[in-house]
């Protein structure tokens, strides 16, 4: 199974499991049913009444690339026992409302898990704004899966040098490939970040191409994509699911539906890595608790004023700093925590299953 990214950090959680459960890997969900890959071939899939139950309890839910436990059943079809805890994930954050349960406080919602690379995927036309790209690191830097940036439509760009020096003096140490996805040969060069045994996930707005890339490098027309006399529907999303898709002699690419806004679930660490280059020059200021705004001898503030970095940038970090300072008073717990305590109780509810009839 190792090429469906099964490793040694999966198995071992695997064994602390009860007996009678197989390993499968979630490459599609609709409505509370899931597509499952095992050893044995594709299963179809429902969660277990007390899975379902215990992840109900802590506002979780099973999602693509998720690892989990599986009881066989009857006629050809498995019950998720368990959920096995993430290597990483993406998450972003849901506005709390008034109307919710919840209270109106913000939500963490998992969008996709154990990716191990995340494409950036940008339109060279319109779409093109590296400040969203800098709020995607933030998100990928988050989730723990390595970003690669993608500057699609380059056919329909001017000035690509320009944009890809802009890129990646924003996206500092992130490898950035400026290409024209419907060109083979061009949309070749991400084959390398999708060996086999890699999950890799394309995030971007809606119509920069994300499964146009699918369907590049599989060889065939197997995502739908959007017609171009379509290509002016704003706001139309042609891809509506998430699945995994294998590559032949390759890794697994998640297609996305297009996302409208990014919205953060993480913590300042993130944003350093993100802005690297901020954190490096902000080891010459006077204050070690420097926040760049009015502080005298700040070398961040310098750098703007001498040219060395963009102001939009330096505003980009300001408004992206505000937005997860908010998010970190309201959480509670850090996502480790979280992952261990679920864990716990995931692990101890299968260890009481009914023995199988054998
Ligand atoms: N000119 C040009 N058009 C492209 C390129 N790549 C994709 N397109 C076109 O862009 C449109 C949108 O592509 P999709 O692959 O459907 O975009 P998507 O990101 O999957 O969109 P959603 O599924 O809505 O999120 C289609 O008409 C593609 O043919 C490219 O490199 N150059
Ligand atoms: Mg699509
Ligand atoms: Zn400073």
């Amino acid at each position: 199974m190792d090429h469906l990214g099964w490793n040694s950090h999966f198995r071992r959680r695997f064994e602390e499991l009860g007996d009678g459960l197989i390993p499968g890997r979630i490459f599609r969900e609709e409505k509370n049913r899931y597509g499952v890959f095992t050893e044995g071939g594709e299963t179809a899939a429902g969660l277990s009444g007390r899975l379902r139950h215990l992840l109900s309890s802590v506002e979780e839910r099973i999602v693509v690339g998720d690892w989990v436990a599986l009881k066989p059943e009857h006629g050809g079809s498995s019950l998720i026992e368990a959920l096995l805890p993430r290597r990483t994930s993406v998450s972003r954050k849901l506005a709390g409302s008034r109307k919710r349960r919840s209270g109106g406080a913000d939500r963490e919602q998992v969008i996709a898990a154990n990716m191990d690379v995340i494409f950036i995927v940008t339109g060279l036309d319109r779409d093109y704004s590296p400040r969203r790209i800098e709020r995607y690191l933030a998100l990928v830097w988050n989730s723990g899966a390595s970003p690669v940036v993608v500057l699609n439509k380059a056919d329909l760009c001017g000035d690509v040098e320009e944009k890809l020096e802009e890129v990646e003096s924003c996206a500092v140490g992130v490898p950035v490939h400026a290409l024209s996805a419907r060109e083979p040969g061009e949309a070749e060069v991400l084959r390398r970040y999708i060996p086999a045994g890699v999950t890799a996930a394309l995030l971007g707005s809606s119509g920069v191409g994300k499964s146009t890339i699918i369907n590049t490098l599989l060889g065939f027309e197997k995502q739908k994509v959007r017609n171009l006399s379509e290509s002016d529907g704003k706001g139309m999303h042609t891809t509506t699911h998430r699945e995994l898709i294998r590559l032949p002699d390759g890794g697994f690419l998640m297609d996305n539906p297009g996302m409208r806004e990014i919205q953060l679930w993480g913590d300042a660490d993130d944003l350093d890595s993100a802005f690297g280059d901020i954190e490096k020059t902000a080891e010459d200021c006077r204050f070690r608790d420097c926040r760049h705004l009015a502080e005298p001898g700040c070398a961040v503030r310098l750098a703007v004023e001498s040219g060395g970095l963009s102001p939009e940038r330096l505003a980009s970090y300001h408004k992206l700093q505000r937005e997860l300072h908010y998010l970190e008073d309201r959480q509670h717990k850090p996502a480790s925590v979280i992952e261990r305590e679920r864990w716990k109780s995931i692990r101890k509810s299968t260890k009481n299953l009914p023995e199988k009839k054998s």
